[in-house]
């Protein structure tokens, strides 16, 4: 028996940065993601100091060429379908359509592209839902303007998210505002295209940028619903579950006050105001935001659907001692004081997979926002092997599906309102943290590796039929 409602809404997320390459074909111009090298050759200082990267030449580019999909899209929406997808999350890169500032019209040769895709996704059964920002604020905003430091970003993004809803008003119904909105705080120039290398306050510079965003956020909820009142647009925030290390009650705290870092995106996006913690936040440290006129009322206009991207939890203490075991290469763990967690194992990447936080996170968030909730990503990279036959016996990859699905399912039956599930990358592409294309997530193999060799040929793997048999069973099948 199926856990799911009918008419969930099952498939697979992509972003135009980590997809598409072309980076310069059409009058597109370049995206954070151009600018930067893998992680064996300084992509974390380029991330920090994305001013002196862009000056820098550095060998090799992994998002230039990325796995071509701006030359392979017919090919993969087909190889998407036919797994049964009835949704496909994808971005529409800015810089594509707006390649410049202050631009009055689109540039139609970037929209032409989007254009025959959405029409052929519909035409092949699935739904779309549109990521207006996934990390991809142009360089020309981060060079000009220091990204969403500057409010002028609010009418360029409103500028860019119209000329969308008014685009595909008819082809599409979901839509994200922002990207993993809260990993501006942990990766401000993916999240807001901010270069803090000489900033005296960047934790200002951030609050004012998560600001800026929040506005943009609220005023596009208004002019999508004005556009087409049936429009879905959602939040989203990298969703992390924390525990406890122990019952020490500061430990508890210390996890409340790290998980508020992360609800105070849809805090505000999904209840319509600042809430006092955060207001009481940036009193404590000196930070006093410049607010427009105007922007409290327009905060007041809220998201249809929270959604959020899981993929691992972390462990929090107070205790130095235990602090010395943390997990650096754990993703919940580098954007806190997260330990080790011996109850669960970890990817080859040390991603910790845990399952059950999936069914903790979507009651937590449901509870908290009595909204409908969207699993945007779910994913595990690995590394994984082709045989000469072109297969990839990929059975981790199953496992870790089966065992979150399950939990999805259960929340489900917890009582969670879950409009639908878009796996990470069902096709492998370029990895967001390190750049590589060894740490794959696909139900789909592309041959490409990580300096960029290959013939970028697409091949199924076990897990793309063993997905296509969950969705065509609704989840009952996950066996
Ligand atoms: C999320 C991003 C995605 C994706 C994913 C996996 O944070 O929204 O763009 O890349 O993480 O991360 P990575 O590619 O670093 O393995």
């Amino acid at each position: 028996m199926s856990n799911f409602p009918d008419g969930f809404l099952w498939g697979g997320a992509t972003a135009a940065n980590q997809y598409e390459g072309a980076y310069l074909e059409d009058g597109k111009t370049m995206s954070p993601m151009d600018i930067l090298p893998d992680l064996a050759h300084g992509r974390k200082e380029a991330l920090d100091h994305p001013i002196h990267a862009l000056g820098h030449l550095y060998d090799f580019y992994p998002s230039h060429t990325s796995i071509d999909g701006y030359h392979h899209w017919k090919e993969d929406l087909e190889l998407l379908a036919g797994m049964g997808f009835n949704i496909y999350r994808m971005s529409i890169s800015w810089s594509r359509i707006f390649p410049r500032p202050d631009m009055d019209q689109p540039n139609e040769a970037g929209l032409a592209y989007y254009d025959e895709l959405i029409r052929r996704a519909r035409e092949l059964g699935m739904q779309i839902l549109v990521t207006i920002n996934h990390f991809d604020t142009p360089m020309w905003a981060v060079k000009r303007n220091n990204g969403w430091a500057d409010r002028c970003m609010i009418d360029e993004y409103l500028k860019f998210a119209g000329t969308l809803f008014k685009r595909y008003k008819n082809q599409v119904r979901y839509w994200i505002t922002f990207n993993e909105i809260n990993m501006l705080l942990h990766y401000p120039l993916f999240g807001a295209g901010l270069d803090l290398t000489n900033d005296p306050n960047p934790t200002r510079t951030k609050y004012q940028a998560a600001h800026n965003q929040l506005v943009a956020s609220a005023k596009a909820v208004t002019l999508g619903h004005s556009i087409n009142p049936r429009f879905m647009i959602g939040s989203m925030i990298a969703g992390i579950c924390n525990y406890a290390y122990s019952s020490c009650p500061d430990d508890v705290l210390a996890v409340q006050r790290t998980m508020r870092e992360s609800y105070f995106f849809p805090d505000v996006q999904a209840r319509g105001s600042y809430p006092l913690y955060a207001q009481r936040f940036l009193e404590k440290n000196n930070i006093c935001l410049d607010i427009a006129e105007g922007d409290i009322d327009a905060l007041r206009d809220t998201v249809d659907f929270v959604s959020f991207s899981y993929y691992s939890s972390g462990v929090i203490t107070c205790d130095p001692r235990i602090k010395a075991h943390k997990t650096s290469a754990n993703f919940a763990s580098s954007f806190s004081d997260a330990v080790d967690n011996p109850y669960l194992s970890a990817s080859d990447w040390g991603w910790v997979i845990d399952p059950v936080g999936l069914r903790i996170t979507m009651n937590e968030l449901y509870d908290r926002y009595n909204k409908p909730i969207f699993i945007a990503e779910n994913g595990l990279g690995a590394k994984d092997i082709i045989t000469d036959d072109g297969k990839v016996h990929d059975s981790y990859r199953i496992d870790y599906y089966r065992d979150h699905i399950e939990q999805m399912g259960l929340a489900i039956q917890d009582g969670v309102e879950c409009l639908g599930y878009t796996t990470w990358g069902p096709i492998d592409l370029i990895s967001v943290s390190t750049g590589q294309m060894s740490k794959r997530y696909g139900f789909i193999y592309v041959d490409r590796d990580d300096n960029g060799n290959g013939t970028n040929e697409r091949f199924i793997k076990d897990s793309y039929l063993w997905y296509k048999k969950v969705i065509a069973s609704n989840g009952a099948d996950i066996a």
